[in-house]
């Protein structure tokens, strides 16, 4: 789908002495690191997120745990298993997400390309849907 991806990062380790992992802004991930933010202690019935951002690109790794993650625009939707901390999903802009089924102990660390602006959001998903569809169809693409 346009706009997001699964992708996987390349571990550094052994048996004997376990993994590292490695991220840098423009290189494993596709943009600068403004944020860093980590979502934790959730209950696994609950459900977050049920926005889009207009500017704002994100990676999400779930370094402890899982947690599913439905991404959504008008036209097409996907649900993407965080389960492993050398995945990480991008969500670019105007992508709707949702995170739920949350393992007990997961642990969602997101790297995000902007500070935190509450303008930037949309909420309301007949607004974002409307939005995306002037969005998308001037890329023509779907
Ligand atoms: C996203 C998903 C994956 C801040 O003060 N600073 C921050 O950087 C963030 C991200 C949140 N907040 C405050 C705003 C709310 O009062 O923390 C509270 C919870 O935020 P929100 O309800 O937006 O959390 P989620 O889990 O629905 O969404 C978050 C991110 O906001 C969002 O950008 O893509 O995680």
């Amino acid at each position: 789908m346009i706009n997001t991806g699964l992708t996987s990062f390349r571990v550094n380790g052994s048996k004997e002495w376990g993994s590292l992992i490695a991220l840098e802004g423009g290189k494993e991930i596709p943009f600068d690191i403004k944020r860093v933010y980590y979502i934790y202690d959730v209950e696994q019935t609950v459900r977050r997120g049920f926005h889009s951002h207009n500017d704002l690109e994100q990676m999400l790794v779930c370094v402890h745990g899982s947690v599913k993650i439905l991404v959504k625009t008008p036209f097409a939707e996907e649900v993407v298993t965080l389960d492993s901390p050398d995945k990480g999903l991008y969500i670019g802009p105007m992508i709707w997400r949702e995170m739920f089924d949350w393992e007990n102990g997961a642990v969602l660390l997101v790297m995000a390309s902007k500070h935190y602006d509450e303008k930037d959001y949309i909420r309301n998903y007949d607004q974002y849907a409307e939005q995306a569809k002037v969005y998308f169809e001037s890329r023509c693409e779907k």
